[in-house]
């Protein structure tokens, strides 16, 4: 009676346990914790800044490498956590371009995504600018920005800032989430509107420029809204379809107005 009780237990506890333990994705080891799909470990507080070598070697120690930011969703879960714990520092992150100048790789040689919405948007004198701009011709390594940009920005690989390291074992789980992303049927989408994400979207760029209350009656003719960019993963998608569909020099207008709250 008792060894068929204790079998009973051991069944439950291993179909209960059985499963996550073998999800890499969702298990983090010490020292590092998940943060969204990811493994994350931000140095101790009073850890101090290194250089970018220095970093990669700090993350190596513990089990990891400096983070891939593949995605908007992982860069905004990364950002809202730093928000969250207050860990307002600038950090080091993979990638670099010293391999090859202006070719910017991951550790594994992947790439890194460029432009919206990871890259720092600048203006000055002479007009409007994205990281990396290879400033003082010595930006080849990849640092996170503190509040309030939060943005990715090429530095020099010798100055010192604190390492953010992801657990290696967890970096394959992911992989295999995003190549799924990737063989995701492509919406079906009524003419004019095309696919862009998980939305369909129509670029009205051939038309005359008009005002956004023009604009707002146009989509409704249309059976559409103006496009609520709500989500870092559409932002992107819409602007690799503007930078594919060379209209990327073209401003839209978009729904969302503060006019219900202002009083004139
Ligand atoms: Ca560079
Ligand atoms: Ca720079």
């Amino acid at each position: 009676m008792d060894k068929y009780f204790i079998l009973s237990i051991y069944i439950i506890f291993n179909h209960v346990f059985g499963n996550v333990s073998t999800n890499n994705a969702a298990v983090c080891n010490n020292p590092f914790y998940k943060v969204g799909e990811k493994c994350l470990h931000f140095g101790d507080l009073n850890f101090l800044e290194v250089n970018q070598s220095e970093a990669v070697e700090y993350c190596n120690d513990i089990g990891g490498n400096l983070v891939m930011i593949q995605t908007p969703t992982q860069f905004k879960n990364i950002i809202e956590y730093i928000n969250e714990n207050n860990y307002l520092r600038q950090y080091w992150i993979d990638g670099s371009d010293l391999e090859q100048k202006g070719k910017w790789v991951f550790h594994n040689e992947e790439l890194v995504p460029m432009g919206t919405p990871f890259w720092y948007v600048y203006t000055n004198v002479n007009g409007w600018f994205q990281d990396p701009d290879d400033a003082g011709r010595g930006e080849d390594c990849l640092v996170m920005y503190p509040k309030p940009t939060f943005y990715l920005n090429d530095y020099p690989c010798n100055l010192f800032n604190r390492p953010l390291c992801e657990e290696s074992s967890a970096i394959k789980g992911e992989k295999i989430i995003q190549e799924e992303l990737i063989d995701s049927p492509t919406l079906d989408c009524t003419v004019p509107y095309v696919p862009v994400g998980d939305t369909c979207l129509d670029f009205l760029f051939y038309t005359a420029t008009m005002t956004w209350s023009e604009a707002v009656l146009t989509c409704e003719a249309m059976a559409g809204t103006l496009a609520k960019i709500d989500d870092p993963e559409l932002l992107r998608a819409a602007y690799l379809y503007l930078h594919e569909h060379i209209i990327s020099g073209e401003s839209f207008w978009l729904g969302g107005s503060d006019l219900d709250e202002e009083e004139t």
